[in-house]
């Protein structure tokens, strides 16, 4: 199947053209060409699409969980048999390496409704007795219309993280995918319309951020809005949409440490590094970007992570031999780039990569980079302070564990924590005392989606995933009723 040219917004159970009839190009990040185009959707698609919402909200909430199941399942089922198509156009559109998009993000997203749809089914409330006196129970009604924003990294993978739940617990959603990843939420409307959800349930508009976005978060029927993207950009959603006491859930920018103490499993700890300092480019919120090594490993670990490095091939995400792909923009690879520069600036030595690799045919206009390594930065520098998101870590040596703890806790930033140690004391003491929402013992990425996902600090507000994400898509009302 070829993609679509033109991308359409789903509105109201259609494909339909944006309003103003304007498009933007859809970027192939392989070659650098433009590939597709998307619509330059504004609030007048914004308020077609709240509308039709608005108007299937009173069948959706009412249908009950089973109903709801059966519409989920389906369109869980249609993704797993149109797989194939879905991993390539999220290749084509993020410049991953095919191998992930088929193993991760494509599998997870199916995953996504499934998980939900039957979470959905298990939900239950409180009941809070006042022994001889009352009874009081919770009522956990759907918020109506909800706005679901996604990033670019994992495109259908984090926007089903977000509309999977809000459609389970009866909401009507306006969604809007990345302007620069669009062409999966695309494909996903088809199937939508195959699978039967009505119209109105699940409306996608695509656009950018400050226009098509913004309109989302601005309107004063969206209820809630579930974001996943900068923290730059959270905090203006904050500033929008908190004066108007909506619900937010705000998962946002991550510097995530690894602390590796002397005793760990050497073996297992370098597989588990290398992916989580270079999947996806390191373009995942989840990576370890800051990577502290007890003294008496470092020379090891620094010589062992820089040969490995230097082995990973960056090739055209649709070769089966790409270990990394193109990084998402011309944009982003320049920002990752002037991220390199600064850090020679900061004093930091660039032990490899860092360099535009020559590529040939039409590769050569893709946006690759070979994946860095620093070492030698101090850690209040802006190299290991600020968010880089892409494929370039910085190692330094640690001697104590409460300097470990001091350097993994030193950034504004709180989301995932990865630690290795085969002492479990110190795996315990040390877990406890890290400021962020995630933390891994022994391992990186292992996901268990009913488990509390997100960040504190400025890695963001609230809770995703299982009960948490069902919370949220609904408001809590407390009845008592009084003994006769
Ligand atoms: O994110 P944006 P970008 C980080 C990473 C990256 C930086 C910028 O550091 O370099 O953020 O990436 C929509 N109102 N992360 O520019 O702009 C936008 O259209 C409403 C971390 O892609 O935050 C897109 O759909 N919506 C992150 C989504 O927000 C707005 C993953 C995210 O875009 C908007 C991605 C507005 N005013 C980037 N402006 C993670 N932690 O997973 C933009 N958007």
């Amino acid at each position: 199947m070829e993609p679509d040219k033109y991308l359409s917004n789903y509105i109201d159970g259609a494909l339909v053209p944006p309003v103003s009839g304007a498009y933007l190009d859809n970027y192939d990040p392989s070659t650098g060409q433009v590939y597709s185009h998307l619509p330059d959707s504004d609030e007048r698609d914004v308020q077609r699409a709240v509308e039709a919402a608005e108007r299937a909200f009173p069948l959706w909430s009412k249908a009950g969980p089973e109903q709801r199941f059966n519409t989920l399942m389906r369109i869980a089922a249609l993704i797993e048999q149109q797989r194939e198509a879905f991993a390539r156009a999220e290749t084509i559109d993020s410049g991953k390496p095919l191998s992930l998009s088929d193993s991760v993000d494509i599998p997870r997203a199916q995953a996504n409704f499934r998980f939900f749809a039957t979470a959905a089914m298990q939900f239950a409330s409180e009941a809070h007795h006042m022994e001889g006196t009352a009874a009081n129970f919770t009522l956990r009604q759907p918020l109506g219309v909800v706005g679901c924003i996604s990033p670019w990294n994992l495109p259908l993978y984090l926007f089903t993280w977000k509309i999977a739940p809000a459609l389970a617990a009866g909401n009507c959603v306006v969604g809007k995918p990345s302007e620069l990843t669009p062409m999966t939420a695309h494909l996903l409307a088809r199937v939508c319309m195959e699978a039967g959800l009505p119209p109105g349930v699940l409306n996608i508009v695509h656009g950018l951020g400050p226009k098509a976005g913004q309109a989302i978060v601005a309107h004063p029927k969206t209820k809630a809005i579930s974001f996943t993207g900068g923290t730059a950009t959270g905090r203006h959603i904050v500033s929008v949409a908190g004066p108007m006491f909506k619900k937010l859930s705000l998962e946002l920018g991550g510097k995530n440490p690894n602390l590796i103490f002397a005793d760990c499993n050497f073996e297992a700890m370098m597989a588990d590094t290398m992916r989580s300092s270079f999947s996806n480019n390191g373009q995942i919120c989840l990576c370890g970007s800051r990577i502290y090594i007890e003294r008496p490993l470092y020379e090891k670990f620094r010589d062992e992570f820089v040969r490995r490095t230097e082995a990973l091939r960056v090739d055209a995400p649709l070769s089966p031999d790409s270990s990394l792909g193109a990084l998402v923009s011309r944009q982003h690879l320049e920002k990752v780039e002037s991220y390199l520069a600064l850090a020679r600036e900061e004093g930091g030595r660039i032990l490899c990569g860092g360099t535009r690799p020559p590529m040939e045919g039409p590769q050569r206009g893709g946006y690759y980079l070979r994946p860095a390594i620093i070492e030698g930065l101090a850690p209040t520098c802006r190299t290991n302070q600020e968010e880089i998101f892409g494929p370039v870590v910085t190692i330094a040596p640690f001697d104590t564990e409460e300097e470990a703890l001091a350097l993994a806790n030193g950034t504004t930033y709180g989301l995932a924590a990865t630690l290795w140690s085969q002492d479990i004391s110190r795996a315990n003491r040390v877990a406890e005392q890290l400021q962020a929402g995630i933390v891994w013992v022994n391992c990186w990425m292992v996901r268990d989606l009913r488990t509390p996902f997100g960040g504190v600090k400025h890695s963001g507000v609230g809770r995703e995933g299982g009960n948490e994400a069902l919370r949220f898509f609904t408001e809590p009302k407390n009845v008592c009723i009084k003994y006769g």
